[in-house]
């Protein structure tokens, strides 16, 4: 293994944050979990609670030691909103690395009202810039690894694979000569949380351009899955699991779904397509990261951080043939392509040694099993989606739960 070193995780009480935590722990490094709550926050202002019981993160760093003999350590801080904390906190700790989860990271969250928007501009916006100047300011040439997203780059395929991360483009000079350009790929977010990584990416290029700063980027497609090696070894390391209309994502819905017999709900016809990925790759992902850390100088690394693609009514009709669930053809309370291609290039990540976890690996049983255990704890009127994209929409979806 790599030199141990002192990491930073910032989010990390999230559905990523922690086991990412656990696996850094686990392969010998010092970790620190920053994190200001404010997801547990929010799932008590949505009326919900993660499918799988969460203790308190000071409880689950207890059991991680008691297991283990590793100690995590965690600080309580708000990266948008203490920027003077944040400042002294990573003067004192000296972090050799930093992995940046800390925005709120659900879209029909960041969509449900003017109120939200503002939220989620206003805290991952300042909480990324605050991070980036606080590590200038400071002096501490920590290499920083930010958790972004495939969806900043939008889904209107022209049936060319999405790059990762930059785009070569022929362009014509003014003398009518053709040059070639680097250019960023272009963002096409699809609502405000994928708007405020777009901007992430634009402060990234700036900081790592003007100060040096070691920059990597993961765009990350979505996460499926909950247990890892580590979050197996105790019931009381177990992974948060999301399963509301706002912040559950599609897979690990559906396969909630089917275990309490509620109709899978497809938006629309379901022929979205998107990039996924197992929990258990994405923190081996962030561990390959880390290992290959860009040079002061270097240009922003970005990696497309998925493993396969998949069509939403592909997922829907495979976890009904599993199961025998129904499956509901819903209206979209969203504003996105009914139909799209998507074809991802991820040979970074391959190329680095990542063997990808497919959904045919029986890890989907595994989610089911997870939700029939603790189904008595899934308020079945918080499954539906209710966030609308615009008020027309609104006005066409049904958003009584
Ligand atoms: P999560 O909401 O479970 O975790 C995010 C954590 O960050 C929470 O514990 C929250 O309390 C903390 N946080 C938020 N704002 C903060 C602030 N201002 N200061 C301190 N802490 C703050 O999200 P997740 O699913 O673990 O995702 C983590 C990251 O990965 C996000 O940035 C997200 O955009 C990205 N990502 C997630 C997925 C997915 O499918 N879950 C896919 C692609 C990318
Ligand atoms: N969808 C359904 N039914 C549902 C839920 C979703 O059909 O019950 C559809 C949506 O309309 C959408 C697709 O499934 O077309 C994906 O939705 P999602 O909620 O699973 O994913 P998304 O909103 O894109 O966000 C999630 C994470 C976010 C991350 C992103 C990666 O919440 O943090 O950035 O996945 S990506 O999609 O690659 O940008």
């Amino acid at each position: 293994m790599e030199a141990p070193m002192r990491i930073a995780v910032l989010g990390g009480d999230g559905f990523v944050g922690w086991p990412t935590s656990l696996h850094l722990s686990d392969l010998g490094h010092e970790v620190t979990i920053v994190d200001n709550l404010s997801r547990r926050w929010i799932d008590t202002e949505l009326g919900v609670q993660s499918l799988t019981p969460m203790d308190s993160i000071q409880e689950r760093c207890r059991i991680w030691y008691q297991e283990t003999g590793k100690r995590i350590n965690f600080h309580l801080l708000d990266l948008a909103k203490e920027y003077e904390r944040l400042k002294q906190w990573l003067a004192e700790t000296k972090p050799d690395a930093v992995i940046h989860f800390a925005e709120q990271r659900a879209a029909p969250y960041s969509m449900k009202s003017d109120r939200h928007k503002v939220y989620t501009v206003d805290n991952n916006v300042n909480a990324t810039h605050n991070l980036l100047t606080a590590l200038v300011e400071t002096g501490i040439d920590a290499h920083l690894v930010h958790l972004g997203t495939m969806g900043v780059y939008g889904y209107s395929s022209v049936g060319a694979a999405i790059p990762e991360g930059y785009l070569d483009v022929e362009v014509e000079t003014l003398s009518g000569d053709k040059a070639r350009q680097e250019i960023l790929y272009p963002t096409r977010p699809g609502s405000v949380y994928h708007m405020t990584k777009s901007l992430d990416q634009i402060l990234f290029q700036f900081y790592a351009q003007n100060d040096g700063l070691r920059i990597t980027d993961l765009h990350q497609g979505i996460v499926w899955g909950t247990h890892t090696d580590q979050t197996r070894r105790h019931v009381q390391l177990i992974n948060r699991f999301d399963y509301d209309g706002d912040y559950g994502t599609v897979l690990n819905r559906f396969l909630i779904q089917a275990a309490i017999d509620y109709p899978l709900t497809v938006h629309g016809t379901g022929g979205q397509t998107r990039a996924f990925i197992h929990i258990q790759d994405s923190v081996r992902c962030v561990e390959l990261a880390l290992a290959n850390a860009p040079a002061a100088g270097d240009r922003v690394k970005i990696f497309n951080q998925m493993t396969e693609t998949h069509r939403v009514r592909d997922l829907a009709e495979l976890v009904a043939s599993k199961t025998g669930a129904e499956v509901a053809y819903l209206p979209n309370p969203r504003k996105e392509a009914a139909e799209n291609e998507l074809v991802v290039k991820n040979e970074q990540f391959l190329a680095l040694g990542l063997e990808p976890t497919t959904l045919a690996e029986g890890l989907l049983d595994e989610v089911v099993e997870v939700a029939r255990r603790y189904a008595h704890r899934i308020d079945r009127k918080r499954v539906p989606a209710v966030s609308a994209w615009t008020r027309e929409i609104a006005k066409s979806v049904d958003t009584d739960p």
